[in-house]
């Protein structure tokens, strides 16, 4: 047995520490995931007026920042008793955060994952003529060319055609351009970016004029061609060259899916365009996200937390115990009636097949499993290209459903009836972020929050063992995964990075006066 520990994981959001134990064989056997940092964000929440959770939760992320604002303006709107909220409010809250779903995916693929399949070195042979691919040959031949070529050595997989390569990182610096456009549509309508400042409880406080919508939908349609030309065809040719990582079964994990359900499509929240559901071991157990909410526990035994701080998210906390025995973990362990779930576009591709869906998008990797496509690495990247389609129909109707409206002459983007927060009362708020399904839970007393709670899609997939020992999905993908080189994991990041863990989302740190709260060691 070998233990072979990647530490932190890069390229990656945040600190993310991985440990396996390899085999004689080269396979692991055992995986522990550990989130390095501490989240002490919702303590900030607790005495302040509810409707801060809006402003304070953005500040978690620069990347699912307006998913966070959402969860906790849908938290307060139930607390106060609604789920109701002006059509023009529904759909600029669908587009500001959709338009950072178009420029977070190409992000996750391009810069955070696609270099882990390529032998970038390859360019040093480059003889064409693109100046930006002639000034990393360059970079490449002076051995100054990190953060592109890949932390460990090439391997069987990777690809070495020059061809592919150039492609490849070519298009790497296109999506750099590519993604500021996505952010800027989001800013349009919400006054900046990353933290939005235009959703709040009630609706949203800013409604767009004529020359906003113009922009945002000339700056769409330049998404929506980079996506069908490029990005799309980049994931899927990737997943082709790939097959036989796919057929190995790499990363494959638990048959257990979930999403809250993304982007509303009624004004009362009740149906939606990425639809909400709940697999377990491959079975369609739940539709409805009221249900599943009451499920939904948070497990310390494994994690620095004090045991009372466990449980449903309306009671949980955050009071650390750093010298707990066994915890090996800043990460609570969230479970669906004892189970283990992965969350995120794989998770909601699966559900959307199992209730029947029907998009040309969902027939894609319906075919691409047909045609032998395990649930695993590969196959994340794949669905979370695919919904990009999904995603961008949705847009296209959203936008134009918001131009007529207006031009009928609706303006109401808030109902102030909704802005003031009982005195006291709970709330939750369950979407869809980038990652996966994000709930927010809000308790509050006296007119002040008295309790907070997050449960984040990274903190679901990047969760540690239980009190029954069962593992977290990100350590059940790693187990069966091929390390013939102990030296060279690339498997084992390749795996990770296909979950696109955000550490920052999942346990994000204060650290009052600067004080140390761990050391680390980079490996
Ligand atoms: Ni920091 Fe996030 C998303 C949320 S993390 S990116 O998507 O919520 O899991």
């Amino acid at each position: 047995m070998t233990r072979v520990i990647v530490d932190p994981v890069t390229r990656i959001e945040g600190h993310l520490k991985i440990e396996v134990e390899v085999d004689a064989n080269g396979i692991v056997t055992d995986a522990w995931a550990n989130s390095t940092m501490a989240r002490g964000l919702e303590k900030l929440l607790i005495g302040r007026d509810p409707r801060d959770a809006v402003y304070v939760t953005e500040r978690v992320c620069g990347v699912c920042a307006g998913s966070h604002g959402w969860a906790s303006a849908m938290a307060v709107e139930r607390a106060q008793g609604t789920t109701q909220l002006p059509e023009l409010a529904r759909l600029l809250r669908n587009l500001i955060v959709s338009a950072m779903w178009l420029h977070d995916k190409p992000l996750h693929f391009y810069h955070l994952s696609a270099l882990d399949y390529l032998d970038v070195a390859v360019l040093a042979n480059y003889n064409g003529s693109d100046p930006y691919l002639l000034k990393i040959k360059d970079l490449i031949l002076n051995n100054d060319a990190a953060p592109l070529l890949p932390r460990y050595a090439p391997d069987v997989y990777s690809i070495n055609d020059l061809n592919l390569v150039s492609r490849y990182v070519s298009n790497y610096l296109t999506a750099l351009l590519k993604q500021a456009k996505a952010k800027k549509m989001s800013a349009l309508f919400s006054g900046k970016q990353p933290h939005q400042s235009s959703i709040v409880p009630g609706g949203v406080t800013q409604l767009p004029t004529s020359a906003q919508i113009s922009e945002f939908r000339m700056l769409f349609q330049e998404m929506v061609d980079f996506i069908d030309n490029v990005y799309l065809p980049d994931v899927l040719d990737l997943a082709n060259a790939l097959w036989d990582l796919t057929s190995s079964n790499v990363g494959v994990g638990y048959q257990n899916y979930l999403s809250f359900g993304g982007f509303p499509e009624d004004a009362d929240g009740t149906s939606f365009a990425l639809v909400p559901g709940l697999i377990i071991d491959g079975t369609l157990v739940e539709t409805d996200p009221a249900i599943i909410e009451q499920n939904i526990n948070e497990d310390v035994k494994y994690g620095y937390y004090l045991d009372s701080d466990g449980g449903h998210p309306f009671t949980g906390g955050q009071n650390f115990d750093l010298d707990k025995a066994g915890a090996y973990t800043f990460s609570k362990a969230p479970r669906y009636n004892g189970n283990p779930v992965e969350v995120g576009p794989l998770a909601r591709m699966m559900v959307a097949r199992a209730r029947g869906v029907s998009h040309p998008a969902i027939q894609q990797f319906n075919d691409l499993l047909n045609q032998g496509m395990t649930t695993g690495a590969v196959a994340r990247h794949a669905a979370r290209a695919l919904e990009a389609k999904m995603i961008c129909d949705a847009m296209s109707r959203w936008l134009d459903e918001l131009e007529t409206r207006i031009s009928q002459g609706d303006t109401e983007i808030h109902d102030t009836a909704h802005w003031d927060p009982p005195a006291s009362g709970q709330g939750y708020g369950l979407i869809e972020a980038p990652r996966g399904a994000l709930g927010h839970w809000c308790v509050i007393s006296d007119q002040f929050t008295a309790n907070y709670g997050m449960v984040v899609p990274t903190t679901w997939n990047v969760s540690p063992r239980d009190t029954n020992g069962v593992i977290g999905p990100i350590e059940k993908a790693l187990i069966g995964c091929p390390v013939p080189d102990v030296n060279n994991p690339n498997n084992i990041v390749r795996i990770v990075r296909s979950f696109d863990p955000c550490i920052a989302c999942a346990v994000h740190i204060i650290q009052p006066k600067q004080k140390k709260i761990m050391h680390l060691q980079i490996q």
